[in-house]
């Protein structure tokens, strides 16, 4: 029992080490690195799509995709035409820092401002594995209850922007939208929040914005420094 634990930990300090790797090496490139988190279908690659659009007028923007099957996501922004690397991880239910050095390989960073990597859709697995991200961004939406950031509380609490999404859904569900932020700063009171709907568009600009600026002022909080 003892030893699984310490292998556990052993595992989590290497991917750790990692990461930190990985982080370096984007700051000496000047890439600002965003992961996105939730559970399947909440809206991740969407949101991409929404918003590789508008911030790629003025950015280099490229994206790492991460799936336990198929390159269906990496084929949705390559259609968007943003430069895409896909991680098919065969099973496994998390990105790993590694994994993300793998597929660095295949880009050029001087190429990139923004570095966007989309993780498995779980909201437990990934709250464990940092990946060298400078912001860690947690989509929840409408159509999956209030009470997640309660019940899967390590991802809201080592992300540090919620964004709400499929709030065009509202008028057709009994979803507390006012609960729901509630519980995520009862666990994280430091989440900065957002509304969206990736299907009319509602609250997209202020994200970019949002995003566009925090990149510009590099005013991120470090991921590991919240664990
Ligand atoms: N009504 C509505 N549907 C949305 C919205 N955003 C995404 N969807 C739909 O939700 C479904 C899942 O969206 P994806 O963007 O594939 O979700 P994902 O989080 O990337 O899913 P995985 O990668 O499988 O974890 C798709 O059918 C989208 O069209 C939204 O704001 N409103
Ligand atoms: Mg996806």
């Amino acid at each position: 029992m003892g030893s699984v634990i310490t292998i556990e930990q052993k595992i989590l300090k290497k991917n750790n080490e990692l990461a930190e790797e990985n982080r370096q090496r984007f700051d000496s490139h000047g890439v600002f690195v965003i992961s996105l988190v939730s559970s399947p279908g909440s809206g991740k690659t969407s949101l991409l799509e929404q918003s590789l659009t508008i911030l790629k007028k003025n950015l280099r923007v490229a994206v790492i995709e991460g799936d336990v099957q198929t390159d269906r996501d990496a084929q949705r922004i390559a259609a968007a035409d943003v430069p895409v690397v896909q991680i098919v991880t065969n099973g496994t239910c998390h990105l790993e820092a590694r994994m993300v050095q793998d597929a660095l390989r295949e880009m050029d960073l001087d190429e990139i401002d923004l570095l966007f990597i989309e993780n498995i859709g779980n909201l437990i697995c990934p709250a464990s594995y940092e990946l060298g991200e400078h912001l860690r961004v947690v989509i929840m939406s409408t159509t999956e209850g209030e009470d997640k950031p309660l019940k899967y509380p390590a991802m809201f609490r080592r992300s540090q922007v919620l964004v709400l999404n499929k709030v065009d859904l509202l008028p057709f569900l009994s979803y507390n939208l006012e609960e729901a932020k509630d519980f995520a700063l009862r666990v994280n009171p430091a989440l900065k929040i957002f509304e969206t709907s990736c299907t009319t568009g509602h609250g997209i600009r202020e994200w970019t914005e949002w995003l566009r600026s925090t990149a510009r002022g590099r005013t991120w909080n470090v991921v590991s420094s919240l664990q």
